[in-house]
């Protein structure tokens, strides 16, 4: 698959360092998808002026889609989406005490005014899939890209179904287990 564009049209912006790990797979999944994209350290807390001045930014220099990753009270997209009117896509992550909820509960209940796409705790590939999902609105080449994921992850299933109807239950978590999953 070759690069829809060479500027980043996907940002993803992370509150800490240590949210890295969790959104790597929304890195990967837009590579997959040929979706140019950055990852920006940006707190909405500690550095609160990088955060504000990359959201003021992103639209001009040809992002169209923010996916903001934070845990705890994660203001991050709020934030961002309170300086911006690029689609802002929530991704609350797993840390500390209240595993999650506290960073969900943060992102999903947004004043009127100005919303945020939350998905779920930890969810990383969706959040990846649903900015590609905004861009392909307005981008065919995209589209096309979407389409042939989503027929690679149907087929997939569909061979999947096949083998546990041909060798049941137990030999198909045995072979399961055995592919380390
Ligand atoms: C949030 O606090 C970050 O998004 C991170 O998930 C959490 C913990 O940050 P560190 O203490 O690991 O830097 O702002």
């Amino acid at each position: 698959m070759g690069e829809v564009s060479n500027l980043p049209r996907v940002g993803i912006v992370v509150g800490s360092d240590s949210d890295l790990p969790p959104v790597r797979e929304a890195a990967r999944t837009l590579a997959q998808l040929g979706i140019e994209h950055e990852v920006v350290l940006a707190s909405a807390h500690r550095t609160p002026d990088r955060a504000v001045a990359y959201a003021r930014d992103a639209a001009g220099r040809g992002v169209g889609v923010i996916i903001a990753a934070a845990g705890l009270a994660a203001h991050l997209p709020g934030v961002l989406a309170a300086h911006t009117t690029l689609p802002v896509i929530g991704l609350p992550l797993a840390v500390g005490a209240l595993g999650g909820r506290d960073a969900l509960y943060s992102m999903v209940q947004m004043p009127p005014g100005v919303p945020v796409a939350t998905v779920g705790i930890g969810a990383a590939r969706n959040a990846a899939l649903l900015a590609a999902r905004i861009l392909a609105v307005g981008d065919p080449e995209v589209r096309r890209r979407l389409d042939e994921y989503v027929a690679a992850m149907r087929a997939a299933v569909e061979r999947e179904a096949e083998r546990l109807a041909g060798v049941g239950l137990e030999a198909y978590l045995a072979e399961r287990e055995a592919a380390g999953k």
